[in-house]
């Protein structure tokens, strides 16, 4: 089965940022896999009239979560650094809306719903179904799925060929897949038409 988009329908790519795939500070396994199974996503919302948004995360270098500060995480994404750039292979277009978070020292934000300013881009456009793909799937994939589900009249598609997760602790991605379903996400597996 394959999916049409239209326009009432936008793409949700999620940090897919240099430091979580391969050879990043924080590398997700096989995190650059899901590069040109979204670049097909994003060819088809450019020929439906789909919205494109794409989230980064974006850290000052003191960031809470580094573990200089004694967060999680390796320092990663900071601002303005080669690591924090969108993959090289990324084919977002001209017109896609970006979006940053976690961009205050003091602040951690794993859902790109965060600042609110997400949330009334797909209301201005009137988007009703949203579709997301991205890093990592046990993160800021969650925490924006889960936050998406919470907009009235919203429905929420995970591409979960498009999703590849951290696994801190092994089974975090697949709990993060149940705890999607669980909210209402709808896990999708077809392709776009
Ligand atoms: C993320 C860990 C720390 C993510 C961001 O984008 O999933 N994970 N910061
Ligand atoms: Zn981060």
């Amino acid at each position: 089965m394959s999916i049409k988009l239209t326009s009432g329908d936008a793409l949700l790519v999620v940090d897919v940022q240099n430091d979580f795939c391969p050879g990043g500070a924080l590398a997700v396994a096989d995190g650059d896999a899901v590069v040109p199974v979204l670049n097909d996503w994003i060819a088809a919302a450019r020929e439906s009239g789909a919205r494109v948004f794409a989230s980064r995360d974006w850290h000052p270098v003191d960031h809470l979560s580094f573990a200089e500060r004694g967060g999680l995480w390796p320092a990663h994404c900071v601002q303005d650094t080669p690591g924090a750039a969108f993959h090289v292979d990324l084919e977002l277009p001209e017109d896609a809306v970006v979006v940053s978070k976690a961009d205050e020292a003091d602040h951690e934000a794993y859902s790109a719903f965060d600042s609110g300013e997400l949330t009334e881009h797909l209301r201005a456009a009137g988007i009703r179904r949203l579709w997301v793909g991205g890093l990592a799937t046990d993160y800021c994939v969650k925490a924006s799925v889960l936050d998406a589900t919470q907009i009235a009249g919203l429905e929420v598609h995970v591409i979960i060929d498009a999703i590849r997760a951290v696994d801190v602790t092994p089974g975090d991605g697949e709990a993060a897949l149940d705890a999607m379903r669980e909210a209402g996400a709808i896990l999708e597996d077809a392709a776009p038409a």
